[in-house]
């Protein structure tokens, strides 16, 4: 059944509270969402697909018909951005490099590495963001990477995070576009440590070595993640919460916040107006914790569309970066991506229905009454008829439509795998 009918009735509800419903889809349709590449392979890339993923990171499953080549993961993207409405970019991480037959390590990646996803970009009208891979890697195997006390290693990691920006930098010319570039290690320790102070001076001095060049922001811009524990370091993060935050304002670089990167009661959506005072950008890693940092699929919970909310009410579409990071094997690899973008979709539509304006007049006033029955009211709004058209008018599946064409997929290809 098409849209059209209930859309009708939606739009004149939605016209009742002052909100216009077509300003709202044009609104959603501008944003990009940047889709993480890792969710079709299980973060094992292609420098040694059958290789372990280590870093304190953890993909739980055996779902059937893993990418194992470029152009399987390139297929498997296709499929999926294909059921979702709306921009779409790619986040490449450096292991997903096509290394042309050779042998080439972390501090070797140039951008013709490269090449074959630009071309593929370019043809698929996808923007990329960039990630330098600092785990799963021999030198990253007692656990420290850019903080690690041994020069020769920490410089090896050093140089491939330049190397990794300089291709970011690349691509973003190629591609005529801003990249963004984030920078995650998993440097911590299991048990506790005595120097944390010289462990974090470090990594402050790696990274001014990594940005000393000069790099054109209107072609790339870095990001750097903190983190609260990975699985193995629990007992300190060199890379917490204040180094980055301390690290993004002194030094105007772009803060990364992931949704399973703080303690389980703080949320990150409270957090973009704040730090949005002090840095002029951030990327998200929209994922689910459940219980840890254990980057279930993201479904469409309060929370994002709490991060929607405090994008789209304040206007901050240009500033924060959308980006998703979990990865699931334990169901179809497709269907995760695109139940997870799908879902931030809708939330960054639902955010657009709000009648924000009036729920600020109310605030304002210290009407606190009719703000808490107007929010409740919002949602149970027709917002369902509004994301079908939405869908529609864009050419995605509606509703559970997109379910069928997965499992011929999977049917016809995954598992011919
Ligand atoms: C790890 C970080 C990081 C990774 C990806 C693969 O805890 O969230 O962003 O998930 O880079
Ligand atoms: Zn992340």
């Amino acid at each position: 059944m098409s849209a059209n009918k209930a859309y009708e009735l939606a739009k004149e509800i939605y016209a009742s509270i002052g909100v216009d419903t077509e300003a709202a889809i044009a609104a959603t349709e501008k944003i990009p969402i940047s889709m993480h590449c890792w969710q079709g392979d299980d973060v094992r890339g292609f420098e040694n697909p059958e290789g372990d993923l280590t870093g304190g990171i953890q993909t739980t499953g055996n779902y059937p018909g893993r990418a194992k080549t470029i152009d399987q993961l390139k297929a498997d993207f296709e499929k999926a951005a294909s059921l979702i409405p709306g921009k779409k970019r790619i986040s490449l991480h450096a292991i997903y490099l096509d290394n042309l037959g050779e042998k080439t390590d972390r501090d070797e990646i140039e951008p013709k590495h490269f090449k074959t996803w630009i071309d593929w970009a370019k043809q698929n009208n996808l923007g990329i963001d960039f990630n330098p891979t600092c785990f799963s890697h021999e030198l990253s195997a007692d656990g420290f990477t850019l903080s690690h006390p041994d020069d020769g290693i920490r410089k090896f990691w050093i140089n491939h995070c330049k190397a990794s920006r300089k291709i970011a930098e690349y691509i973003g010319r190629e591609l005529g576009d801003t990249v963004v570039t984030n920078y995650w290690i998993p440097d911590g320790f299991k048990d506790i440590p005595v120097d944390r102070y010289a462990w974090r001076k470090r990594l402050s001095e790696a990274y001014d070595e990594i940005f000393r060049d000069y790099c054109d922001p209107k072609y790339n811009l870095d990001a750097i993640e903190s983190k609260v524990f990975g699985i193995g370091a629990e007992s300190a993060t060199i890379g917490s919460h204040e180094f980055y935050l301390g690290y993004a304002v002194k030094n105007d670089k772009v803060l990364t916040l992931d949704a399973g990167h703080f303690h389980p009661t703080e949320v990150i959506s409270d957090k973009i107006s704040a730090c949005l005072l002090f840095v002029s950008d951030i990327l998200l890693h929209v994922s689910r914790p459940v219980r840890w940092d254990s980057d279930h699929v993201v479904i469409f919970d309060d929370e994002l569309k709490n991060i929607a909310l405090e994008i789209v009410r304040n206007g901050f579409e240009k500033r924060v970066h959308i980006g998703l990071d979990f990865f699931d094997a334990s169901i179809n690899r497709i269907a995760a991506w695109v139940i997870g973008t799908r879902n931030m979709q809708k939330a960054l539509l639902y955010a657009a229905l709000e009648p924000t304006a009036k729920l600020r007049a109310l605030e304002l006033e210290g009407d606190y009454t009719s703000r808490l029955a107007l929010l409740e009211e919002c949602k149970s709004l027709p917002f369902a008829a509004v994301w079908d058209y939405y869908c529609e008018k864009a050419g995605a599946p509606l509703r559970g439509d997109w379910l069928g064409e997965v499992k011929n997929y999977e049917k016809d290809v995954l598992c011919t795998r």
